[in-house]
């Protein structure tokens, strides 16, 4: 899912299953100004090729974005990727997750991002 130019991205997904991706099984992308608030929530996002569920938010712009009541398993870049860069404001919420088979650190990548 993906906002280019100036504007918000403001998305959520429920119960999706979304495995065995050649990139990541979901991206959320906002670029140029605008602020990300995005939602996972009871879907399944394991073994892709990239991270789990990747949230981008690019340039000027906040990123408000949780995971919630699923998994994201054995991914081979990261289970949960967030990067917010500045200006702006990050969090991460993760709740009731699974993210198994990974490396100490690789679980959960963030950057710019105050996980909760
Ligand atoms: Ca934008
Ligand atoms: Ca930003």
């Amino acid at each position: 899912m993906r906002e280019d130019a100036s504007g918000s991205l403001a998305a959520s997904i429920e119960r999706a299953i979304a495995n065995e991706n050649g990139g990541d099984g979901i991206e959320f992308e906002e670029n140029a100004s605008g602020n990300q608030s995005a939602a996972v929530d009871r879907s399944a996002t394991d073994a892709n090729g990239q991270d789990g569920v990747e949230f981008d938010e690019n340039g000027d712009g906040d990123l408000t974005a949780s995971v919630s009541r699923g998994s994201s398993s054995s991914n081979a870049v990261s289970g949960l990727r967030a990067d917010q860069q500045a200006p702006g404001a990050g969090t991460l919420a993760l709740t009731s997750l699974t993210l198994a088979g990974y490396p100490p650190g690789i679980a959960v990548v963030a950057a710019g991002v105050t996980l909760t």
